[in-house]
């Protein structure tokens, strides 16, 4: 009778065990709409050390975070904190591999130049505007759901503006911006210059907002795997904290007319933090945080992100008004912003900050 027991024991408990595998590799695999059975358990939980089975009424009462539904993912109280105190976190297994083929298909589109993008708006975020598109390094797409419409609330955009809201549950926030980007294979001059986010953008000045608000979540789906070897995003954690501007400059020449790109250096000592994440996963960064990328070393393997931003809407409607839309077609940009910051005074001669190193970006 006890060996009777014993036996139905361990039968339940491979029952059990079966059903997570069973679950762990669907959330892993392909699959546009996970099934009710999937909601709770489509979490970074599965990536957990593997603890004693919880009981039912401890299931009842954890709560339900990761990518509960088709249209939604919870973020972690502790997810929420390593974002506003390090001004950068990774957040795992967002998009499923079904839908990161969606968009990768779109994505190629554009890579492949059978969706135009005009002017500046397709370029190399790390050579000179007059580079020969054979040459580039990190090739860039501004505006993917402007030149290409029925892009337009695919469900990263969906699941982001979710995740946004929940980064800034006191603002309205809206989506601002896309971007895609390309690191070519091989290429160890795709370095995106360290640089804060803001340094691009019209500040509260410029905008005529009596409140300085700028919160902004900044969002890199990883259509690759994105690696320390093929150029990861990589960032100096609480560089933000201060919500000061270092002075920038133009990567190329003296003036916008030559590249996009700007550029600061790292302070000594500084520590540079790496974000990797694997396909379907995201980075989201904070629009003070240092940050950049390095060169793809990887002879095989390129580094395609989906880039999209989002910001208090107030913000939004007012950089509209004065015509900046992110563009870089854009007549109103960095040169002529008129919102009294000293890192864009005197932008065409390179200003070098004492105890600032350079650090090969
Ligand atoms: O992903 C990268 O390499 C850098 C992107 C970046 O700097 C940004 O989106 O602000």
């Amino acid at each position: 009778m006890r060996t009777f027991q014993v036996v139905v024991i361990q039968l339940l408990l491979a029952l059990v065990t079966f059903q997570c595998t069973t679950t762990m590799t669907y959330t892993a695999a392909s699959s546009a709409s996970p099934s009710q059975s999937c909601q709770i358990s489509y979490n970074h939980s599965s990536n957990q050390s593997n603890k004693s089975s919880p009981s039912s009424s401890q299931l009842k009462k954890k709560k339900p975070y990761g990518r509960i539904s088709n249209n939604e993912y919870i973020l972690t109280p502790q997810q929420i904190k390593d974002f506003h105190t390090n001004g950068c976190c990774t957040i795992p297994n967002v998009l499923t591999e079904a839908e990161v083929c969606v968009i990768e298909q779109t994505f190629d589109l554009f890579l492949n130049r059978q969706i135009h993008v005009p002017d500046k708006d397709f370029c190399d975020m790390s050579k000179p505007f007059d580079t020969p598109f054979e040459q580039w390094s990190i090739i860039n797409c501004m505006l993917p759901t402007k030149y290409h419409p029925k892009l337009q609330n695919n469900i990263y955009e969906v699941l982001t503006k979710s995740i946004a809201q929940q980064l800034h549950p006191s603002i309205k926030m809206t989506k601002d911006y896309d971007q895609f980007l390309t690191k070519r294979c091989n290429k160890q001059d795709a370095i995106f210059s360290w640089h804060q986010d803001m340094a691009y953008w019209p500040g509260s000045k410029a905008l005529s907002l009596e409140k300085d608000v700028t919160s902004t979540c900044t969002f890199s789906l990883a259509i690759d795997d994105s690696t320390e070897e093929n150029g990861c995003l990589r960032y100096v954690p609480e560089s933000h904290l201060q919500r000061t501007l270092r002075p920038h400059v133009p990567l190329h020449g003296d003036s916008r007319d030559d590249g996009h790109a700007l550029t600061i250096n790292l302070l000594p000592n500084e520590i540079v933090k790496l974000a990797p994440v694997s396909r379907g996963s995201l980075t989201i960064h904070n629009e003070y945080v240092v940050h950049g990328s390095s060169g793809n070393t990887s002879r095989t393997k390129q580094r395609r992100t989906y880039v999209i931003a989002y910001r208090p809407k107030v913000v939004v409607e007012a950089e509209r008004t004065i015509g900046f839309t992110h563009s870089h077609n854009d007549d109103v940009n960095w040169d002529s912003f008129d919102d009294g910051e000293d890192h864009r005074m005197n932008s065409g001669l390179q200003t070098k900050v004492e105890g600032e190193v350079d650090n090969g970006t």
